[in-house]
């Protein structure tokens, strides 16, 4: 009990911990001692004399969860893409947008020419939204800059949000997105001007916490991923993929090689893609919302992921083009409903897989002794119900790092 500052009782708590299904304990409690958890278990387990200076809340049989991890936003971007929709629905494809000059480079003219403090207020609104519905931390990627100065604007952007909500921002640098204009029919050129100007820039001044690529036909190739990778753990960043989204560029395996937190996406993974992600420990990170937004029709082999027990997290991929979605639990229902994911791996996948899939596994992503105290208190019974539905269950109570 030393240390112990507030006390949650008559709680459900899903504390996510391997062992039993949500790692559920039905009449819980959950002790934190200042920004961290200190215990949790059954209330009769509990000491019978309480410190007086502890403050207990009765939350009255309420579902108790660790705070949401979204694992894979981009939601740092000027201007809309809601014209490319209507031609989407009008039957051209995502892929032919972009090859016709429009998709991720028209999100790059509007990001370039926007401000740093518009840029910031744009995002901040759409992780104001997130926040709402108890994710306490995030992931956020550049690549809409493309260049070296407009990169490090999206990157302090990020950074920014987490000093003004109450979250905890992980950055990612993406500068090898897409080719910029002034590179076009250069890629490899792009790529070195990636690995020689914008990745140690980011790394100097200590602006992204990993480094990720598109490795895609509309995209770059391995090799030049490759590249990007090697340069990335020279200076000392974790690295991740966007892989095999719209077509099996053998990304997976790429990214394996290279030990990444995470391979995102997966939509087109084969079996030795998948072999090797497990061999890695690799995160599979899936994006219900873009599957579900693009009108995909090939969903991720979430079987054989369950088979190679590769763990398993979703994402809401927010992005203006594929994923203008700003909600993670929307992603834990169709995670159900288009993948098949069960209840369960749906909240695994938001949680302590998806703090896996930012190098966070030690620190955040269950209700454990020692991990920082981020929960969310809902108005649910039962944590299944969370991905049961959507727009009715919501957070009662939101502590981040032990404050509310
Ligand atoms: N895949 C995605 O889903 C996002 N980036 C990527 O490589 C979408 C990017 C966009 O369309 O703006
Ligand atoms: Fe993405």
């Amino acid at each position: 009990m030393q240390g112990w500052t507030r006390l949650i009782r008559n709680a459900t708590v899903a504390s996510c911990v391997d062992g039993k299904p949500y790692g559920l304990i039905p009449k819980g409690a959950i002790a934190l001692a200042g920004n961290r958890f200190a215990w949790v278990g059954p209330a009769k387990e509990l000491p019978s004399a309480l410190p007086k200076s502890v403050a207990v809340t009765d939350v009255r049989g309420a579902l108790v969860t660790p705070g949401l991890i979204d694992c894979h936003t981009h939601l740092v971007w000027a201007g809309s893409r809601y014209r490319e929709f209507e031609q989407r629905l009008n039957g051209t494809s995502y892929e032919e947008i972009a090859r016709a000059g429009g998709g991720i480079a028209s999100t790059v003219t509007a990001t370039r020419a926007a401000g740093e403090s518009d840029l910031l207020s744009l995002a901040l609104s759409r992780a104001a939204r997130l926040v709402a519905e108890g994710v306490t931390t995030i992931e956020i990627k550049s690549g809409y800059g493309l260049d070296r100065d407009n990169e490090l604007k999206m990157l302090r952007v990020a950074r920014s949000i987490g000093k003004r909500l109450p979250l905890t921002v992980r950055t990612t640098l993406l500068a090898a997105h897409a080719v910029p204009p002034e590179f076009k029919g250069r890629a490899d050129d792009y790529i070195k001007c990636v690995c020689d100007e914008i990745l140690p820039a980011a790394a100097a001044e200590g602006l992204a916490d990993a480094v990720d690529a598109f490795c895609e036909r509309i995209g770059f190739t391995p090799a030049q991923i490759e590249r990007v990778f090697t340069r990335a753990q020279e200076l000392g960043l974790a690295v991740k993929l966007h892989a095999e989204q719209l077509s099996n560029q053998r990304g997976a395996a790429l990214a394996a090689r290279f030990k990444a937190l995470s391979a995102d996406h997966l939509e087109h993974v084969e079996k030795e893609g998948v072999v090797a992600l497990a061999a890695a420990r690799t995160v599979a990170v899936l994006l219900p919302g873009a599957y579900s937004y693009l009108r995909e029709t090939k969903r991720p082999p979430v079987e054989l992921l369950r088979v190679h027990r590769v763990p398993i997290a979703i994402a809401s991929d927010l992005n203006p083009g594929s994923a203008p979605l700003a909600s993670l639990l929307l992603n834990l229902n169709l995670g159900c409903t288009l993948f098949g994911l069960t209840p369960e791996e749906a909240l695994l996948g938001v949680t302590r897989h998806a703090a896996r899939a930012l190098g966070l596994r030690k620190e955040r992503g269950t209700i454990e002794p020692g991990k920082f105290a981020d929960l969310v208190i809902w108005n649910a019974e039962h944590p299944a119900e969370l991905a049961a539905q959507f727009g009715m269950v919501r957070p009662v109570a939101i502590v981040r790092e032990g404050a509310s």
